[in-house]
């Protein structure tokens, strides 16, 4: 009898989780079918590049849906402004953009807008791209020979480079009159109690930062050093040389300078960078830094290396002066 109650109890639970089971796979099963109102928007947003990335001359966009509604095509747009031909109807959905007229540095900015089969359309987020280089400082022209306008910066897996920019021309940029003495000073650590953190015979505080390495372009030679903390001084990066590479010319008011990432003490994803120019020909040395208080922030692990690969040539040896050519020494000691 305890047998036939037990299988009649079991049988009893099957037949209720059945019904419920029904229950919960019917959507309305109270009444007839209604199709469902439409919530859902046809979303879309970029997959490639990513945000702020730093790109060249010609770009391709790529988006993708976002789980949303199905997308019966995408438009992309420039500044609000349609692309013209660029409604795309098959993943992956694509663009090819031309920035060749963008000043360097200079930013665009997109958006990708979803279409569905309704009627509706949807944009997904904006997107910022960079052209060539990413402004990192912009100084006021202070009336000064040659004081740094702007420095510039992008990175890749190996390298991280500057193009600096100044008011007025160099003529011979080594000259101790009418060159340039351009320190980057780099903060690796982000800690002020590591590195550097004031110049001229400490008599002229680097900015709010602790520089744990320096690229010296001009006067005084174009070498890279790193800072010693026990010893308080700076020594040559030496190895394989300096720069990964370096670009200037005479007579220009701009020059790049290229270093390996893994010259970077600690190998950082985030560094501050503080810049100064030091114009010689004056008694005193009359200083320009920029920026002209605190420092500037730069994440490397943002940047995705869209831009030309960098000519690396082999990293160049530091390029110091010879005995007796220099007539001071350097006001970055
Ligand atoms: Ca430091
Ligand atoms: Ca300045």
């Amino acid at each position: 009898m305890k047998k036939r109650l037990a299988v009649f109890l079991f049988l009893g639970t099957v037949f209720t989780l059945a019904v419920n089971q029904l229950s919960c796979s019917s959507d309305n099963p109270s009444g007839p079918q209604q199709p469902p109102p439409d919530t859902l928007q046809p979303e879309v947003m970029f997959a490639s590049p990513a945000n702020q990335s730093v790109i060249s001359d010609t770009v391709t966009l790529v988006a993708q849906p976002q789980g949303g509604d199905s997308i019966a095509y995408v438009q992309f747009y420039r500044n609000d402004s349609l692309l013209a031909g660029s409604r795309d109807s098959t993943q992956p959905f694509s663009f090819t953009v031309d920035l060749t007229n963008l000043p360097i540095g200079g930013t665009a900015d997109f958006v990708v807008k979803g279409f569905d089969n309704k009627g509706d359309s949807a944009a997904g987020p904006p997107l910022v791209l960079y052209h060539l280089w990413r402004p990192l400082i912009s100084d006021p022209d202070e009336a000064q020979a040659r004081d740094i306008s702007k420095v510039f910066i992008r990175s890749s897996d190996s390298t991280v480079e500057f193009r600096v920019v100044t008011n007025g021309n160099w003529t011979n940029y080594k000259s101790s009159t009418a060159g340039i003495d351009v320190a980057l000073f780099i903060d690796t650590d982000r800690d002020r109690s590591t590195g550097d953190t004031a110049v001229s015979n400490n008599t002229i505080p680097l900015n709010d930062i602790g520089a744990d390495i320096r690229a010296i372009i001009g006067t005084h030679g174009d070498s890279l050093w790193q800072f010693i903390d026990n010893g308080q001084v700076w020594g040559p990066v030496h190895g394989s040389g300096g720069f990964a590479y370096r670009k200037i010319a005479a007579d220009t008011n701009v020059f790049e300078v290229g270093i390996y990432r893994s010259r970077l003490v600690g190998n950082p994803d985030t560094v501050y960078v503080v810049a100064a120019n030091v114009l010689l020909s004056t008694n005193p040395f009359v200083w320009d830094w920029a920026p002209d208080a605190g420092h500037a922030t730069y994440i490397l692990g943002d940047m995705h290396g869209l831009f030309p690969a960098p000519p690396l040539p082999g990293a160049e040896k530091p390029q110091r002066l010879a005995t007796g050519q220099a007539v001071t020494k350097s006001p970055f000691e």
